[in-house]
């Protein structure tokens, strides 16, 4: 996989000089309390490791969700390289057949294979990412018990009953997440690192456990690239092709009111 077990209270994760370029400007940056703490490259068996904080150490048998953030998953260069040496994905078709054997068209069931944009894009618009700038990737219980059959959670009445589920009604909890989410919100405003780079495929991990500690942090950077100076995303504008931006803070309001409306009056 991509990840091993590091010391304890530390994690390796797979080497991406991308998201390592991301961790050491986040470290700088006014995001740095809401990201993993980075602490360089290291090596196990020849293979190389990015180490960085287990955001999960301080917790006692952790609730934790997984939202991938903004509107669209996949960088635009993607397309490009779709256009131009077009790649046949045969793991992508099949993993649309698994979801619904109607996805694809007819050429595309001739050809047993996919492009990856038009995989990325169906599975946005079958989901929320589309219409909400977020989707639940995974939620994992207190009690061990996994979920990450939210292909299909598109409708705002489907997120909330996620959230529902995941938080199992404890409404500190809930309140704790959404003061967490508006303060994000308020740092990622006036960032810099945010300001000045595309954010794509990038998560917020949601940790809670029994003692109703409940945090938020952005993870996941693989594919939150340096805009060319000087370029720069508000992070609400929506897409098109060229402009670079990625409905990340769209999302964000819309998970923040969705949540809003889930605390009792
Ligand atoms: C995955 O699809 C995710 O979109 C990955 O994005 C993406 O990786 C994979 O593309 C794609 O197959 P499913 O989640 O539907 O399985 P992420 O890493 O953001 O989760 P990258 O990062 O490469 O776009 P391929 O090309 O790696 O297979
Ligand atoms: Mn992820």
């Amino acid at each position: 996989g991509n990840f091993q077990a590091g010391d304890y209270g530390k994690l390796l994760k797979k080497y991406c000089e991308c998201e390592q370029q991301c961790l050491l400007k986040l470290m700088e940056d006014s995001l740095r309390p809401f990201v993993p703490g980075y602490y360089g490259v290291v090596q196990r068996d020849g293979q190389d490791y990015n180490l960085m904080d287990d955001l999960l150490a301080d917790f006692d048998s952790p609730s934790i969700m997984d939202c991938k953030m903004g509107s669209r998953t996949y960088l635009e260069e993607e397309l490009v390289k779709a256009q131009e040496r077009p790649r046949l994905r045969k793991d992508m078709y099949e993993k649309m057949v698994a979801v619904d054997p109607e996805a694809p068209t007819a050429e595309e069931h001739a050809q047993q294979a996919v492009l990856k944009p038009r995989y990325m894009q169906w599975r946005e618009t079958l989901s929320s990412t589309a219409t909400l700038g977020f989707r639940i990737e995974g939620i994992k219980k207190a009690d061990g018990t996994c979920n990450t059959n939210f292909k299909k959670t598109k409708h705002r009445e489907q997120v909330m009953q996620a959230l529902e589920d995941f938080v199992e009604g404890n409404t500190k909890v809930l309140k704790s997440y959404l003061q967490r989410l508006q303060e994000l919100r308020t740092v990622l405003e006036q960032s810099e690192f945010f300001r000045t780079h595309e954010v794509v495929g990038s998560s917020l991990l949601f940790v809670h456990d029994r003692t109703e500690q409940a945090r938020v942090w952005m993870i996941d950077f693989g594919k939150t690239v340096p805009l060319p100076p000087p370029l720069v995303l508000d992070h609400r504008t929506p897409w098109v092709e060229g402009n670079r931006e990625d409905g990340y803070l769209w999302g964000l309001d819309n998970l923040i009111e969705i949540m809003s409306a889930m605390m009792p009056a």
